[in-house]
């Protein structure tokens, strides 16, 4: 038997020099600057900038539907190297709706941090790079900032069940913020 006879194509490919993802499944998100109300410290500073301006993007690989139980999700963000006052662009951040689902983040191009939260409020950092691996555990929001020059690229991987709590974020923040200083990042309590 031929091997071509079983072979199927696969749906995406990932270049591991980019990041990007391939294939015609592959959806993609935009932010700009004007989706990220109240996410800096800052907000006159973000609405003095251009609103249109791209602040990061999110391409989407979503093979089943989304809340089903027991699927995975891919994904790959890129965050541009945007300053909104004395802060770095970064994600919105979240809680997973369904708050036990974990997530893994790996680094591919560029620098920066994932910020984690638990539910005490209590925050730490991890130093996201090319290969850094991030473990994202139960009812930690996160975050991702771009400390960094150039794009900060990762992908992340999470169950298709997890779902999206922007809310929490949305109104607390938070405890910590990242901030540039002299030319270097610094960690500030809110
Ligand atoms: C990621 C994030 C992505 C964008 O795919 O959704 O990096 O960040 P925000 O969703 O906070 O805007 C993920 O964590 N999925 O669960
Ligand atoms: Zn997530």
């Amino acid at each position: 038997m031929i091997l071509e006879q079983y072979l199927h194509k696969t749906d995406v490919e990932i270049d591991l020099t980019s990041g990007r993802l391939k294939g015609q499944t592959v959806s993609l998100q935009k932010r700009s600057i004007a989706d990220l109300k109240n996410v800096f410290a800052d907000e006159q500073a973000r609405l003095a900038m251009p609103q249109e301006s791209l602040a990061y993007e999110v391409q989407l690989y979503l093979p089943v539907p989304e809340g089903i139980e027991g699927g995975l999700f891919f994904g790959n963000t890129t965050i541009y190297p945007i300053k909104i006052g004395n802060e770095y662009m970064m994600t919105k951040g979240h809680f997973h709706a369904k708050a036990d689902r974990n997530e893994y983040y790996l680094g591919i191009k560029g620098e920066g941090y994932l910020l984690l939260m638990n539910e005490k409020r209590e925050c730490w950092v991890e130093q996201m790079k090319q290969g850094s691996l991030h473990f994202i555990g139960a009812n930690l929001a996160h975050r991702v900032i771009n400390t960094g020059s150039d794009p900060l690229t990762f992908l992340a991987s999470w169950p298709s069940d997890a779902g999206h709590n922007y809310e929490a974020i949305q109104q607390h923040g938070f405890s910590v913020r990242i901030i540039e200083q002299d030319g270097q990042p610094f960690i500030v309590k809110v």
